[in-house]
């Protein structure tokens, strides 16, 4: 078994059993209160002398820019251009002489609008007011494809990348760059997570953004916004965690107390459950995908692992993980099951608390092979895990408790008792669940957020990056199946009322 791993850093296999008959109705267990919009199936626009109209609510006061009387009120539609932003009676839609993005918007709009965003040609593509010119220049291209697609129906009518300023870089993965963005209309700030269709098995977006809706309902995971899509990208519009991730902020402290890895592994504990009581099993735990938020709350991000699916004492068998938290059972080519995630938890607490991985291999230029994978499976299925005697006794007890090698024996994993076992291990005795769950219990660490947006706590590799999206191959993008992709647009049901009501 071992001589058919891989070597890279992170195993993965891209088999994804789970597909839906039927990909636009909601997936199974999403919650009911979450909105699809798939192209054009929620959204009418109406088009009229260049205008894009949509239907909305408005509550401000504002005049009709045809006939001048007042528009809105309680209940009252309004049309409003989605590119100009012009306000109109629904009756007076169609006589509109004004073309699109030639008129001053009427002082009464709160809209806070930005001149360099006003093209005076609708179908040329804004530049968006917090790029450099290079960066803007570069983003044009992307743009152009933005309108291309909307044109030719296939592109959501509610957000596009042009709602958008790219703000910085955040993180990159094999799919895609992570970026911070701000949304023009709210100032609001988002993670956006940018997938290239040629690189992706739709299957796995699929479940990715399936995981995501849930994930929404959740106060300890990354949830979703807004998906959206151009000819060659697919976009993620995601919760933005500013104090940075884990693996982070252990370069800068190496060590953390047991009362802080209790704070962080007990709300790990709570976001295991909540996605194991939906049958997600999550695979994926690693201080990189650890983010904290303003306060020192954590949130767990990145599902594109996640098996989906699975009811209790079901198991899988794929091959994935990062290889230094590979359970043994993994390892041993087994099935396996809600198991591997508590393993994945041992791992990280011990890393937490004595700051190196349990398995941890020493350094030997005489035998290079000492430091590959390989020999890194055999440590994890053999070695004995050496606990330090700094250690408290329950700590001692809890790490030992995750790490073991028989997935039946390991703390979290009796079928009848599950995740109670964990709450009530003696290392988590004096935690509060019931506070904890609501975050009401205070975070041991506050981030830094005194820069701007918080980008001082991402790593500079990232946040020196210029923000672009380098232009996909035209030929590249003409093999990419155009309907591979349908109804993958989504707006959540929170924004969606913002929205509404301007
Ligand atoms: C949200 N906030 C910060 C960083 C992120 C990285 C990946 C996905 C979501 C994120």
């Amino acid at each position: 078994m071992l001589s058919d791993l891989k070597t890279d850093s992170e195993l993965s296999v891209n088999a994804w059993p789970c597909v839906l008959e039927h990909p636009t109705e909601p997936c199974p267990g999403e919650e009911k209160s979450i909105l699809h919009r798939a192209a054009g199936c929620c959204r009418k626009l109406y088009c009229a002398n260049g205008h894009t109209f949509q239907a909305k609510h408005f509550s401000r006061r504002a005049h009709c820019a045809v006939c001048t009387d007042r528009v809105g009120g309680l209940g009252c539609q309004v049309y409003k251009c989605t590119r100009c932003k012009l306000l109109v009676h629904k009756k007076c839609h169609q006589l509109v002489t004004i073309q699109c993005g030639q008129h001053s918007l009427p002082s009464e709009t709160t809209m806070p609008v930005d001149p360099s965003s006003m093209a005076s040609d609708p179908a040329q593509p804004l530049i968006p007011r917090n790029l450099s010119t290079h960066a803007a220049l570069e983003q044009v291209d992307e743009e152009h494809e933005a309108g291309n697609t909307a044109e030719s129906g296939k592109a959501s009518p509610g957000f596009g990348l042009q709602d958008f300023d790219l703000l910085s870089m955040i993180g990159r993965g094999s799919y895609g760059k992570v970026l911070l963005v701000q949304l023009k209309k709210s100032d609001h700030l988002y993670a956006m997570k940018t997938v290239k269709k040629e690189l992706v098995n739709t299957d796995r977006i699929r479940t990715e953004k399936c995981i995501l809706e849930q994930a929404s309902n959740c106060p300890f995971l990354v949830g979703v916004h807004f998906c959206f899509q151009t000819e060659s990208r697919l976009f993620f519009v995601l919760d933005y965690v500013n104090g940075g991730d884990l693996l982070f902020h252990m370069q800068r402290q190496r060590i953390l107390h047991e009362q802080h890895a209790r704070f962080y592994s007990a709300e790990i504990g709570l976001a295991f459950n909540y996605l194991h009581q939906r049958g997600i099993l999550y695979r994926n735990l690693k201080q990189d995908n650890l983010l904290l938020d303003s306060e020192g709350h954590i949130k767990l991000t990145d599902y594109c692992i996640c098996k989906e699916g699975l009811q209790p004492g079901d198991t899988t068998s794929t091959l994935c993980g990062t290889p230094n938290y590979l359970a043994p059972e993994i390892i041993r080519g087994e099935d396996y099951g809600f198991a591997v995630d508590w393993w994945t938890l041992g791992v990280m607490m011990y890393e937490m608390m004595v700051g190196e991985s349990p398995f941890h291999l020493v350094e030997s230029s005489d035998n290079p092979d000492q430091n590959s994978n390989h020999n890194l499976l055999q440590v994890i299925l053999e070695r004995k895990i050496h606990i330090p005697r700094c250690l408290s006794v329950e700590a001692t007890s809890v790490l030992k408790s995750f790490l073991n090698r028989d997935p039946k024996e390991r703390l979290g994993c009796c079928p009848q008792r599950g995740f109670a076992d964990v709450q009530e291990h003696g290392f988590f005795q004096n935690v509060d669940w019931h506070r904890m769950e609501r975050k009401q219990v205070a975070p041991p660490f506050k981030p830094n957020l005194s820069g701007g947006f918080g980008l001082d706590n991402f790593d500079p590799q990232f946040t020196n990056e210029p923000v672009r999206l380098t232009p996909v191959d035209s030929d590249i993008v003409r093999k990419i199946d155009g309907y591979e992709f349908e109804g993958f647009e989504y707006i959540d049901c929170l924004t969606m009322c913002e929205e509404e009501w301007v």
